[in-house]
C-alpha cells in the first residue's frame, strides 16, 4: 500500500467479530481476510463498544458501530462497503493510486458482480443477523429458534454456492474456478463458527448430505493460508461462545444491561493476541 494511513476501529478484546474479521487486522495474529489477501497494510484501533470514543462517533455517526476504515482520512462505514471500497482501491491502475494488488474479488462482469453482491447480502441477512440474535438470545429455547431460522438459510446458500460454481465443476469457492472471491471473503468469517457451533450444540451447518458444496467449501476455505493465518483457533470461539451464552443465561431482565456478545471482552487469557 502507498501512502495511505489506515485505521480500522473495532472493539475491545473480541477479535472474533465476523464483521470486523474481513477487515481486520495488522501485527497481531487476526490478519484480516481481504487485506491478507491483497497485501494492504494498515494500523489497527480497538474500540470498546461499552464507552465509544469521539473518533468512532464522529467518524460512523449513523450506525456508530464498527468496523470503520479511515483512509486519508475519510471514514469508511459497514463492513461490505469497506470490502468493495478496498477492492476497489487496491486494484493496480485504479483511480485510488494503490498498487498493492493486481484482482479483484468482485468480478469483471456486472452481471456476476450483481450476484457475488446477492449472495453476500444473503449470508449477512439471512444467516448472520439471525445468528446474532441467537448470540444474544438469553435461554436455550429463543436460542435454538434463531439458529433455527440460520439453518433454514443454510440450502438457500448452497444453491447459491452450486450456481456460481456450475454445480461445483469450476472449483469449490464462490469465486469460481478455484479462486476465493468476495462472497467467500464475507462467509469466511462466519467459518469458525460453524465449527464451533457443532462442538457447543452439536448443530452441523455445513453438512456434507443436505448441504455437499458448502461442506466442500468449509474445508477447502479451512485449508487456504489466509484461514490460518487470520481466523481465530475454534476452541477459542468455543470458549467465547459459551462464556456469552452463560452470561446472557444469567442476565436479569429489566435490571442488566444489554445481553452479552457486542462489546464483550475475551478473558484476558484468551484475548487473541
Ligand atoms: N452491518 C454492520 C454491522 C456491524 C456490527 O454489528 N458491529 C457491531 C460489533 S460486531 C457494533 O459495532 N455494534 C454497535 C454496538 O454494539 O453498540 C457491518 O456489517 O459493518
Amino acid at each position: 500500500m502507498r501512502r495511505s494511513v489506515w485505521s480500522t476501529l473495532s472493539f475491545e478484546h473480541t477479535g472474533i467479530t465476523t464483521f470486523a474479521r474481513r477487515i481486520k487486522k495488522q501485527n497481531t495474529s487476526t490478519l484480516n481476510i481481504i487485506n491478507y489477501l491483497k497485501g494492504v497494510h494498515y494500523s489497527y484501533v480497538e474500540e470498546d463498544l461499552r464507552n465509544k470514543s469521539d473518533l468512532l462517533l464522529r467518524c460512523n455517526p449513523v450506525h456508530q458501530s464498527v468496523p470503520v476504515l479511515i483512509h486519508d482520512g475519510r471514514p469508511v462505514c459497514e463492513s461490505q462497503v469497506i470490502l468493495q471500497y478496498i477492492d476497489e482501491v487496491f486494484v493496480a491502475g485504479s483511480s485510488g493510486g494503490a498498487t498493492s494488488s493486481a484482482f479483484s474479488l468482485l468480478p469483471a462482469d456486472p452481471h456476476e458482480r450483481a450476484v457475488a453482491r446477492f449472495w453476500a447480502a444473503y449470508v449477512d441477512d439471512e444467516i448472520g443477523a439471525p445468528w446474532e440474535k441467537a448470540f444474544r438470545s438469553r435461554t436455550e429455547e429463543e436460542r435454538a429458534a434463531w439458529m433455527g431460522k440460520v439453518a433454514a438459510a443454510v440450502p438457500g446458500l448452497e444453491r447459491g454456492l452450486r450456481e456460481c460454481t456450475d454445480g461445483g465443476r469450476k472449483g469449490c469457492f464462490f469465486g469460481g474456478a478455484g479462486g476465493v472471491g468476495y462472497v467467500d471473503v464475507v462467509l469466511g468469517g462466519v467459518a469458525p463458527y460453524v465449527h464451533a457451533m457443532e462442538k457447543v450444540s452439536g448443530l452441523r451447518l455445513f453438512d456434507g448430505e443436505r448441504t455437499p458444496l458448502l461442506a466442500a467449501w468449509l474445508e477447502r476455505f479451512g485449508e487456504l493460508e489466509v484461514a490460518r493465518a487470520v481466523l481465530p483457533d475454534v476452541d477459542r470461539v468455543v470458549g467465547y461462545v459459551r462464556m456469552i451464552h452463560a452470561k446472557n443465561a444469567a442476565m436479569i431482565p429489566g435490571r442488566d444491561r444489554e445481553p452479552a456478545w457486542h462489546g464483550d471482552a475475551w478473558p484476558a487469557s484468551r484475548r487473541l493476541a
